[in-house]
């Protein structure tokens, strides 16, 4: 296991601090450990408060000038990030693996997703657009431009601990942001390898500073960089908890923030949807990533007529589900993240239970395995009265709900707290319609025939109500990361003055 992160150079204690180089810090050691055994990977100096003060120094004076570099031009750095990316995927995509414990195809997935959104900014770098507007005074014109902002902060999670990253930091700099990243302390050792990698190029074009990254072993460091009025946007990524108190923060200063933050993500299947489209949809979005993803399966609204087909079927299709070293061929389930997540896939199998739900599948931690991380994917018959339902558990959970007709399902999938993603399985254009109607799913993704999860980058990322609003990746998510300055000329020889008024 170890040998994975030495392949990637990373020293046995690796440096927390980066800015324009590597900064000194004399932070405490924080070790990373895979879930997949137990055992250390290796260690990284997290970040101290002089180190802190270092790093954003140095991210304010390269922002002075990679803000003047031409966004083309940064398009073609990002450009070569890409290609570097390309030629580590399978290392990166094997310690993301290793220190997440997510399946070898989804680590190295997750790697591909960080070269799509670079392959998407590279385009992007061109196509920063403003509007021109007509003024209604004679001889104006008046347009707009969206300029660089300044420090992005990015704060991810432990779950996708490259994609997140990136989808933040690659349009963030072609925006002429720079970028200062504070990973999960759960996977620190993927950070500073991705990291590693980016500044490597960036070297070359006299911007290493453009990546700055600062490893912590707790919420203080976040907390800081959402206090810092000198990091004037905060994207971060992780649970609701964590959301409203950077959001607070951020709040008290008049910042920006983009939240990305927890799901509970239904499905709804009508009696006319093709089973076939519906046991893979659901077997991947609820099993995969073992229920990790904040875009997870997390309940399935079935219509009461196909409700035992539905069960039946999936226990079936879970059965198969291989679980064990995600680095080996064939398995589809790895371990999950640490005892906290064991412990509360238990409790919400035990309050589940004492609502009124029947497990019917899976439902135990596994014993004899290579740590003690590994839990059965689970399958609960539920009731919509469930106070659970509501409730986002980091783990391959599935409450199966009947329901009678698409209103009754398009009601629960809304009657939660989040609303980040959600799916409807049918092939009725009307109740496909209905569903992505103004009246249908208040999500922030809403699929037809497919799964929750899985979002390609092309498209904005984020979703309403406790989820946090924020929007990331592609779409116009870019005009986030940039200031916009609205400008009206005057080329005439009066001054008339908007509104028609008179001042004289
Ligand atoms: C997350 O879990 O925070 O849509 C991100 C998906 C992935 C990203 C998930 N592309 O499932």
């Amino acid at each position: 296991m170890k040998e994975i992160a030495a392949s990637l150079g990373l020293a046995k204690v690796s440096p927390g601090a980066f800015g324009n180089g590597v900064i000194a810090t004399k932070g405490e050691i924080l070790t990373s450990t895979s879930p997949i055994t137990g055992e250390a990977l290796g260690q990284v100096q997290c970040a101290d408060a002089q180190s802190y003060e270092q790093v954003i120094k140095e991210a304010q004076d390269v922002f002075l000038e990679w803000r003047k570099v031409p966004a083309p031009v940064r398009g073609e750095l990002v450009r070569k990030i890409g290609e570097a990316l390309r030629d580590s995927k399978h290392s990166l995509g094997k310690l993301v693996s290793a220190e997440m414990g997510k399946i070898l195809p989804e680590g190295e997935g997750e790697i591909q997703e960080a070269i799509d959104i670079a392959d998407f900014a590279v385009g992007l770098s061109r196509q920063l657009y403003g509007k021109t507007m007509h003024s209604e005074r004679r001889d104006h014109r008046m347009y707009e431009q969206w300029h660089p902002l300044g420090i992005v902060g990015v704060i991810t999670a432990f779950n996708f601990p490259a994609a997140v990253w990136a989808w933040n930091s690659m349009i963030a700099a072609v925006c002429g942001d720079v970028v200062l990243w504070k990973p999960s302390e759960l996977t620190p050792l993927t950070a500073v390898a991705i990291n590693s990698v980016c500044r490597e190029v960036a070297k070359d074009s006299g911007f290493e500073g453009v990546f700055s990254l600062l490893v912590g072993s707790g919420p203080e460091l976040g907390q800081k960089m959402s206090a810092d009025k000198r990091i004037p946007l905060i994207s971060a990524t992780g649970s609701c908890r964590m959301g409203r108190s950077v959001a607070k923060t951020v709040g008290e200063r008049l910042g920006r923030c983009i939240l990305e933050l927890g799901g509970n993500n239904a499905v709804t299947v009508l009696p006319d949807a093709n089973l076939d489209l519906v046991m893979s949809g659901v077997l991947f979005g609820a099993v995969g990533t073992a229920g990790q993803r904040c875009t997870s399966i997390r309940r399935a609204l079935v219509d009461q007529s196909i409700y035992d087909t539905f069960v039946e079927r999936l226990r079936s299709a879970y059965k198969q589900v291989r679980i064990g070293n995600p680095l080996e061929k064939g398995i589809l389930m790895g371990p999950l993240i640490n005892e906290a997540a064991v412990a509360s896939y238990r409790a919400a199998i035990e309050k589940a239970v004492q609502e009124g739900g029947e497990v019917v599948f899976g439902g135990k931690v596994l014993s004899g395995m290579p740590s003690s991380l590994y839990v059965e994917p689970t399958i609960i018959k539920a009731h919509a009265g469930m106070s659970l339902l509501k409730e986002e558990t980091f783990a391959p959970i599935l409450y199966v709900v009947p329901v009678k007709d698409l209103d009754e399902a398009i009601h629960l999938n809304n009657d939660v707290p989040q609303g980040l993603s959600s799916s409807i399985f049918t092939r009725d254009l009307s109740s496909t319609e209905r569903f992505l109607s103004a009246s249908g799913s208040d999500c922030g993704i809403a699929n037809v025939n497919m799964g929750t999860s899985g979002a390609e980058i092309g498209g904005a990322f984020g979703g309403e109500k406790d989820t946090g609003g924020g929007r990331e990746a592609g779409s116009d998510s870019w005009k986030q990361y940039m200031r916009r300055q609205t400008s009206c000329i005057n080329f005439g020889k009066d001054l008339p003055l908007a509104q028609g008024i008179v001042f004289s």
